[in-house]
């Protein structure tokens, strides 16, 4: 089967338009995968198609473009759920994102299901996305937040893990793989000591459904969230997997039109599942748009796009071994195509603005990943996040241009 699907790059950057361009007069060499994904052109055009033959507002109009809206809409839902592989499309609840996706657990599931003196565990590694949202419901609930330990090499520390797994522990929330790290976690193995101990999971799979294909029932989560703009879709528009039976147990998250049934004065019934948690008017055209680009996702050859981003990493880490000064940051043996790096004497946003005046786009400071930052002592990092579109050339650009950098700057 995988025969028929694409695999070969130079055939894929040709659906990608954004790449095709010259940045500061050099040919962009897109390395910030992990703040965002471009957009393949079958997805722009989706975008575009929707509010070109079809705009209309969903569930709700008698006429056809609003019928064919929803449809649309419902059928991205499926599409999505065949993604995860979720049981039910009920399962699958859209949000503005990964971001979105881990505030609603807290404030739902999490808010109304503990007391004080439950506990709920992240890990040392996480973006603030799923650090402040669970500090929140703790100060609502008087619930107390316990870290699992990072290693020196970035990886999770899974006996600290382990030791901090008891009674009193209602909820895990860990990063799946690591945005400032690159560090994928054992989180099967996370999830099912959770749930030994009675305690529900969420899994921020922000950084690793670009990678990988992504099996909910095979993994156990009992949540699952990620963002659709890092997953080659449109920005505003996330998913949040949650098992029905705790998506139906759980109150609402916000008040207004679509999570309804019957309002009244007196008493108002809330919507079934997925709409109950769907409060206003979705971003219709970005879920249409997001399902666009999992059907592109479908048409690659998702493993072999896999390997080929191993070798990105491993080129990177090649080069850097014949490159004095460099600390690299993250080495776990398990991790996603991040390469996170400091050049020594030098400042990340310093080195940040020379490779941008060559043409190479990184992301540097702290990554939302504070924490990590300071348990390493470093302001932050540069770092160079892959993707399938990218190529072995271009890690062989990075690294000339991190030579030019510490001509320039030491
Ligand atoms: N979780 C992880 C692991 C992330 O990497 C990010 C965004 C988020 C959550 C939040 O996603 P959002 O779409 O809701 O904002 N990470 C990054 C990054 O690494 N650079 O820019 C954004």
């Amino acid at each position: 089967m995988s025969d028929s699907k694409k695999m070969d790059i130079e055939q894929i950057r040709a659906d990608f338009p954004i790449l095709h361009q010259q940045v500061n007069g050099k040919p962009l060499v897109y390395l910030d995968n992990g703040a965002t994904t471009q957009k393949p052109q079958v997805v722009i055009d989706a975008l575009a198609n929707y509010y070109r033959t079809t705009n209309s507002n969903v569930h709700r109009g008698a006429h056809t473009l609003s019928d064919q809206a929803t449809q649309m809409f419902e059928d991205a839902r499926i599409t999505m759920q065949e993604f995860l592989n979720a049981e039910k499309s009920e399962e699958i609840i859209w949000t503005r994102g990964t971001t979105e996706s881990i505030n609603l657990v807290a404030q739902t599931w999490v808010r109304s299901n503990v007391k004080p003196g439950d506990e709920i565990i992240i890990s040392g590694m996480e973006h603030h996305s799923n650090i402040v949202p669970w500090q929140m419901v703790c100060e609502q609930t008087g619930a107390i937040l316990k870290v699992i330990p990072v290693l020196d090499d970035g990886s999770l520390d899974y006996d600290g893990y382990l030791k901090l797994l008891n009674d009193k522990t209602k909820f895990v929330a860990v990063v799946h793989v690591s945005n400032a790290l690159g560090t994928l976690n054992p989180v099967e193995d996370i999830i099912h000591e959770a749930h030994k101990v009675g305690a529900k999971t969420l899994i921020d799979g922000a950084q690793a459904v670009a990678h990988w294909d992504i099996d909910v029932q095979a993994l156990d989560c009992d949540f699952y969230a990620f963002s659709g703009h890092k997953l080659f879709g449109p920005t505003g528009l996330g998913v949040l997997y949650g098992k029905e039976a705790l998506l139906n147990a759980m109150p609402p998250y916000q008040g207004g039109g679509e999570m309804i049934l019957h309002v009244s004065f007196e008493k108002t019934t809330y919507n079934v599942l997925p709409y109950k948690f769907e409060a206003g008017t979705p971003n219709i055209a970005g879920a249409i748009a997001m399902a666009a680009a999992v059907d592109y996702l479908n048409s690659l050859d998702r493993i072999a796009l896999a390997k080929h981003e191993d070798s990105l990493l491993a080129r990177a880490n090649e080069l850097a071994a014949q490159t004095d000064g460099l600390r690299l940051v993250g080495t776990s043996k398990n991790k996603a195509s991040v390469f996170s790096f400091l050049i020594e004497g030098t400042h990340p946003h310093d080195v940040g603005t020379l490779l941008d005046q060559q043409g190479i786009a990184v992301r540097t400071g702290h990554h939302c990943a504070m924490p990590v930052m300071e348990q390493f002592d470093i302001p932050g990092t540069v770092r160079a996040s892959f993707t399938f579109y990218n190529t072995l050339e271009e890690v062989d650009a990075l690294f000339k241009a991190i030579e030019k950098v510490k001509m320039f700057l030491l």
